[in-house]
This record gives structure tokens, C-alpha cells and sequence, in this order.
């Protein structure tokens, strides 16, 4: 999507400090990390949020799920745990609108969330 600061890190317009990429998805640390551990897992494609996971199919869902899963294997974040985190509008705070996956590791979180 043209102006979608995300779709423009997929497509290497800006540049992001990239993890892992496929040709479906990528991974970059967040330029404002809240911890030591902070990724961005993306679909490549365009979709807006969570909510539009209709756009996505089955084989590129499980692809994204699974990105999330070894990535947090591969650093080594199971055996402290880690939070995976999907802001959704105003509300949940969301401010790039292109669905992301927040990796959040290396550090205790709260619960309730702020
Ligand atoms: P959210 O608030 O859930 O929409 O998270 C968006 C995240 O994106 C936020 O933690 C900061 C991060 N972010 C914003 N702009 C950039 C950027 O240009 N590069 C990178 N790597 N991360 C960004």
C-alpha cells in the first residue's frame, strides 16, 4: 500500500534492522524498543490489522504463526517467557496500520497491561 510505512520497510523503500525475511514475511527490531528483546513480525502483503485476517490464507497464516514461534525459540525466550503482543486501533494503540506482531522478551511484564 502506497503510503503504509510498513508495506515501505517490506519493500526495502526504508531501511529496518531485519531479523529474518521470507519472501512472505519479515521480522525487524522495533526503533523504539520497550525491551530488550523487541521484534516486529509483518506479512509482507497489505492488511490493515488482525482484523482483515480474511485477507491472508491458511498456508500464509500458519507461515506468519510459525516465523513468531521459532524466532522466539531461536532467542531463547521460552524458558523465562515473553509476551507476543497485536495492538488493534485507537483503543489498543495501535499506530502503524499494518498488522504487526510485537516479540517482547528479556524482561518481566505486568499484567494487567497499561
Ligand atoms: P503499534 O503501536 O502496535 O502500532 O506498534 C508500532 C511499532 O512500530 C512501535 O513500537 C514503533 C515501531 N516503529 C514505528 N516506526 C518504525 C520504523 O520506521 N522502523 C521500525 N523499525 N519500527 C518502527
Amino acid at each position: 500500500m502506497k503510503d503504509c510505512l510498513f508495506c515501505k520497510i517490506a519493500n526495502k523503500e526504508i531501511e529496518s534492522d531485519i531479523v529474518f525475511e521470507s519472501d512472505k514475511v519479515m521480522v525487524f527490531k522495533d526503533v523504539s524498543p520497550v525491551a530488550p528483546v523487541h521484534l516486529l513480525v509483518i506479512p509482507k502483503k497489505h492488511i490493515s490489522s488482525i482484523m482483515e485476517i480474511d485477507k491472508m490464507d491458511g498456508p500464509e497464516i500458519e507461515g506468519m504463526m510459525k516465523t513468531i514461534v521459532s524466532m522466539a525459540s531461536d532467542l531463547g525466550l521460552e524458558k523465562d517467557g515473553f509476551r507476543i503482543v497485536t495492538n488493534i486501533g485507537d483503543n489498543g494503540g495501535q499506530s502503524v496500520g499494518h498488522l504487526h506482531f510485537h516479540i517482547l522478551g528479556k524482561r518481566k511484564f505486568v499484567w494487567p497491561p497499561g
